[in-house]
């Protein structure tokens, strides 16, 4: 039994289509169903044209319902799923880098993505949008000053899930005029990971997904 992957191409479900493209899942281990999040309808398979908040109460993307029925969400908790799925894209549980990977996974999730909200809402005060980009800013600084240092990836030295989640978020800068060339490092990252070939696969993927 396959699990079943909600997701939207922009969104940060993405990072987990990107890494079940990357080990080979799409289609066999993961089936992905698309949701407009505008609406909150599913637009793929078979409960096509239903309310997502059925499978998901609340109302978010990632989520992954298991082979036994289990709804798994919170893009950490999923991407690991999705890892685990694979042998190539998290260290082993239980070792030192595998926590590691969580922390970063869980950096990313509350540090960095939970700040954009404020910048995807066109009535909220000039003074939160400016408060949240100062705070991605400082973010953007300590993964270029520390984390990104002479590295292409978070976590040693190839891809993991982790990455696939930065990727996502960073693809956000440009949409809501946050300029990351001042972060080297990082502006490298977003570039290199861009060009990986499963990258571009995952994301023609799922802009045909859409259409
Ligand atoms: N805490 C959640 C946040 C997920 C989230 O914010 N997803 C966004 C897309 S990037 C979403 O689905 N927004 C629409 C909504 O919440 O209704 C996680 O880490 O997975």
């Amino acid at each position: 039994m396959p699990s079943y992957l909600y997701f939207s191409p922009t969104s940060c479900g993405a990072a987990s289509y990107m890494s079940a493209r990357k080990a080979g899942l799409i289609g066999k281990e993961v089936i992905p169903i698309l949701v407009d999040l505008s609406t909150h309808t599913i637009q793929s398979g078979p409960q096509k044209n239903t309310s997502y908040y059925k499978v998901n109460p609340k109302g978010n993307i990632p989520a992954l319902v298991l082979e036994d029925g289990t709804l798994l969400n919170e893009n950490a908790a999923v991407l690991q799923r999705i890892a685990d799925y694979a042998d190539c894209l998290a260290p082993l549980n239980g070792t030192n880098a595998r926590y590691l990977l969580q922390s970063k996974l869980s950096y990313i999730s509350s540090e960095i993505h939970s700040v954009f909200g404020p910048l995807y809402h066109p009535e909220d005060d000039c003074q939160v949008k400016l408060w949240a980009k100062n705070q991605l800013g400082k973010k953007f600084y300590y993964l270029d000053r520390h984390e990104l240092v002479g590295k292409d990836y978070l976590v040693g030295d190839s891809f993991t899930v982790a990455d696939a989640y930065l990727y996502i978020v960073l693809s956000w800068t440009q949409e809501v005029d946050l300029d990351i060339s001042q972060f080297p490092n990082v502006a490298r990252f977003y570039k290199n990971i861009g060009e990986l070939e499963f990258v571009k696969q995952a994301r023609e993927e799922m802009d045909e997904f859409e259409s």
